[in-house]
């Protein structure tokens, strides 16, 4: 199963993938979680990216389609994947679409969490109390708010129009948003 999973900055993207990737037994790829690990590690591409992720703005589209290729180019993800947060913008919506060419892949489903703005900014309130993530301070979840109506809503609207979208009501228990997805992606199939 290839998936990629759409929807604003705390929709539940991360945290559904985290269960997705045990029941599909595919790999994770969170360009979030991968940009972490760089800033974490200090590296030259992490110490460019940590200010732009703090004020909540898009790293810049090569760093995140080298990232990309990179963790593309590992044999794990021939069997499938969960792409989580990617792609944000339209020139990076076809630059996957061109590197799964490359790769003679294609996805099977995009599917989109929606969450009203109200819930997501108690959401991410809650986990910067819990995590203390340098993103998730009011200021800049307003402004990834805006970013996401600005430059990801029109990958939302892209996929829409080519018939590869999915749309999965992400309000209710983790429990409950994870049975939607699932009977979403494999109508028919027991979820157990
Ligand atoms: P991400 O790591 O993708 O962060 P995110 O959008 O906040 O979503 P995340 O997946 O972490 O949170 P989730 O909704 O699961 O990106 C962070 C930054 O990295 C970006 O702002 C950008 O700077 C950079 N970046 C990443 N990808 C990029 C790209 N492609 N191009 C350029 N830059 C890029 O969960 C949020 C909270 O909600 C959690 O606390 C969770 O516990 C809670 N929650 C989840 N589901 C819930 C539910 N059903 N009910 C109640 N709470 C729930």
């Amino acid at each position: 199963m290839r998936l990629v999973l759409l929807g604003a900055p705390g929709s539940g993207k991360g945290t559904q993938a985290a269960r997705l990737k045990e029941h599909l037994q595919v790999p994770h790829i969170s360009t979030g979680d991968l940009l972490r690990a760089e800033v974490a590690a200090g590296s030259p591409l992490g110490l460019q990216a940590k200010q732009v992720m703090a004020r909540g703005d898009l790293v810049s589209d090569d760093i995140l389609l080298g990232m990309l290729r990179d963790r593309f180019s590992r044999d794990d993800t021939r069997a499938g994947f969960i792409l989580d947060g990617y792609p944000r913008n339209l020139a990076q919506a076809a630059a996957l679409d061109k590197l799964l060419a490359e790769l003679g892949q294609a996805f099977d489903a995009a599917v989109q969490l929606t969450v009203d703005n109200e819930q997501i900014i108690e959401r991410l309130a809650g986990r910067a109390k819990a995590e203390g993530r340098a993103d998730d301070t009011p200021e800049s979840v307003r402004h990834r708010l805006n970013v996401y109506d600005q430059q990801t809503a029109p990958v939302i609207d892209f996929y829409r129009q080519h018939g590869q979208l999915t749309v999965v009501d992400g309000v209710g228990s983790l429990d409950e948003v994870f049975t939607r997805i699932l009977e979403a992606i494999q109508p028919g199939h027991e979820v157990g």
